[in-house]
């Protein structure tokens, strides 16, 4: 058995998350592909849980997600940021369903799209920021929609030269760990995805795999009853 077969097994990891959170969606997706089960912990981010004093002190930043990983050896490792989290998970288990190409070229792809979404698209969208425009009196929505719709239209036109049955080449990557969650957001706030034929293709192929279904939104221990599915 291998050293990293054994981390796998031995290692605890507890998420702290949210349904609708497309960041904490990320790692939900990523642990499912690895078969990795977390204990999950729930932050109530419409209620400013994740200001709360206890939070706060957890994740600096007030948001989800959270990946901690406990390890036989009693070393605790405390992850506050999405793709510091993705990529910790690759290096300390590349055996299990590896989420970065073979080539170095293939990689810088799949990193440039992980960005697009990561630091272009969502952060601007994010519900903080949402909410402060409400409280200037601004229109949101309308707002939301535009910056996801620029990041997508980014992500579309990237795509055209590499994706296969996924955004590059033919194995599903970090890139689509990402995408998946930021479709789940586009539809959450109504953006039309005709106008992104690729990645309708790619999303299409991607969210009927089990692993995705499972970290669907609407089918968490947090969801709202009434939006479960
Ligand atoms: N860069 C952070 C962003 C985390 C983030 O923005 N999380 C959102 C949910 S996707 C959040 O907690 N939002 C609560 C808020 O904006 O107050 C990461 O990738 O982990």
């Amino acid at each position: 058995m291998s050293l990293t077969t054994l981390q796998s097994v031995d290692d605890k990891f507890e998420l702290y998350t949210n349904y609708r959170a497309s960041c904490s969606s990320r790692l939900r997706i990523a642990l499912n592909l690895k078969n990795i089960t977390p204990s999950y912990r729930y932050i109530d981010i419409l209620d400013d849980e994740q200001y709360g004093a206890i939070y706060s002190r957890i994740n600096p930043s007030c948001s989800v997600p959270t990946l901690i990983i406990a390890s036989p050896d009693g070393t605790t490792l405390k992850i506050t940021q999405s793709i510091s989290a993705l990529a910790y998970l690759e290096e300390a288990y590349p055996g299990l369903y590896p989420l970065l190409p073979k080539s170095i070229r293939a990689r810088a792809t799949v990193r440039s799209l992980v960005a697009i979404i990561a630091c272009d698209t969502q952060p601007v969208a994010k519900l903080r920021v949402l909410k402060n425009i409400d409280t200037m009196g601004g229109d949101s929505l309308s707002y939301a929609r535009k910056m996801i719709m620029e990041g997508l239209k980014a992500y579309e036109i990237t795509i055209t030269e590499c994706a296969g049955k996924y955004s590059v080449g033919n194995d599903l990557s970090l890139a689509d760990v990402c995408l998946v969650p930021a479709i789940w957001g586009a539809e959450m706030f109504g953006v039309d995805l005709e106008e992104l034929p690729t990645i309708k293709r790619v999303y299409d192929h991607i969210s009927g795999l089990p692993e995705v279904q499972k970290a669907h939104w609407k089918r968490q221990d947090d969801t709202p009853m009434e939006l479960r599915e």
